[in-house]
């Protein structure tokens, strides 16, 4: 007698950029998911609230510093400042301050907000038409984080916006490796704006990710509902909690979604049937959380010069000017 043996599993090819990560993700141990995938519209609405909230003191700490030193940044920035680019620019509503600056000291400013969410690029493109008519805006749909392509604007000097902390959500080396990236893009004299958010207690920290209203653990949630809705899941959110922690080895605030009970999921899409055990969890985000001294490192292992920085009064929150050297 002769077994037959079972025929391997072969998934159905991950065909958009979404099914593949969240084919790698799942099948991982432990499971994660990159926070990219956040960012359909109502997860990029749902961090629109997420930056008002009373806890989430990032947007607004930063808000405060690009409002108090605008000029004084782009004084530094000298002559970039008539060509901005932004990587992961959201609606860019921080990046105003900056750009009504610019008009200030140049006849004419460009702007390329680059980021994945197009329903937020759409809403920076209206709202800057409608606000600051001088400035020129050109949107750039595109995930930077995975492929930075060609950055426009060369022939002038230009200054990159990286800003509201997005930087944190990378492990030290593939942050040094996106630096790295942008700085093969650019020439010696280009500028780079880095806002990153400090280390500062714990209970702060903490707070800012599980507001009272339950909005981050909303956003944290969308992203099963993402998976549902363009993968065909099944996923029933509310069986997930959300889990923030603050990782003090790490300089981190880890989130997690954790299975309430023992549980199988099918994902059609990725032709795939995902297990749970109760009190399982799937690892969402990482926000990395720096000193002044972490940031100037960072960005002399990406290539750049730190050449100014700025923060509030509590020093919670910082911006970092690099120049760009050979
Ligand atoms: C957009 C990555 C800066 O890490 O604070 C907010 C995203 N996650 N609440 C952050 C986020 C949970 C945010 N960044």
């Amino acid at each position: 007698m002769t077994a037959v043996s079972p025929l391997p599993y072969i998934p159905a090819p991950a065909a958009t950029p979404v099914a593949a990560e969240v084919l790698r993700g799942l099948t991982a141990r432990p499971k994660r998911l990159s926070p990219w995938l956040f960012y359909d519209e109502r997860g990029s609405a749902l961090f629109e609230s997420i930056t008002q909230l009373p806890e989430y003191y990032l947007t607004r700490t930063e808000r405060e510093i690009l409002a108090q030193y605008g000029g004084a940044i782009l004084e530094a920035a000298g002559d970039s400042a008539a060509t901005i680019l932004e990587l992961g620019a959201g609606t860019a509503a921080k990046t105003d301050l900056l750009l009504a600056e610019a008009i200030r000291r140049h006849s004419a400013v460009t702007y390329f907000p680059m980021d994945i969410a197009p329903s937020a690029l759409d809403q920076a493109r209206e709202r800057i038409a409608r606000e600051l008519p001088q400035v020129t805006v050109q949107p750039i749909l595109s995930d930077y984080t995975r492929k930075l392509g060609t950055l426009p604007g060369s022939g002038s000097r230009r200054l990159v916006l990286y800003i509201g902390s997005s930087i944190g959500n990378f492990e030290p080396q593939p942050a040094a490796g996106l630096l790295r990236r942008l700085h093969g893009q650019l020439a010696p004299g280009d500028w780079l704006l880095l806002g990153v958010d400090y280390v500062k207690d714990r209970t702060t920290l903490l707070r800012a990710y599980n507001d009272g209203a339950g909005v981050t653990a909303d956003f944290n949630r969308n992203v099963l509902a993402r998976i549902n809705a363009e993968l065909g899941a099944n996923f029933r959110p509310r069986l997930f909690r959300h889990r923030a922690l603050w990782n003090d080895r790490e300089s981190r605030i880890e989130m997690h979604l954790e299975s309430l009970v023992a549980q199988e999921i099918s994902i059609p899409a990725l032709d795939l049937t995902v297990r749970f055990r109760r009190g399982e969890s799937v690892h969402t985000e990482n926000s990395y959380k720096f000193t002044p001294d972490s940031v100037n490192a960072l960005l002399k292992g990406g290539g750049f010069a730190p050449r100014a920085n700025w923060t509030d009064a509590r020093s919670w929150f910082g911006v970092h000017l690099a120049e760009a050297v050979a």
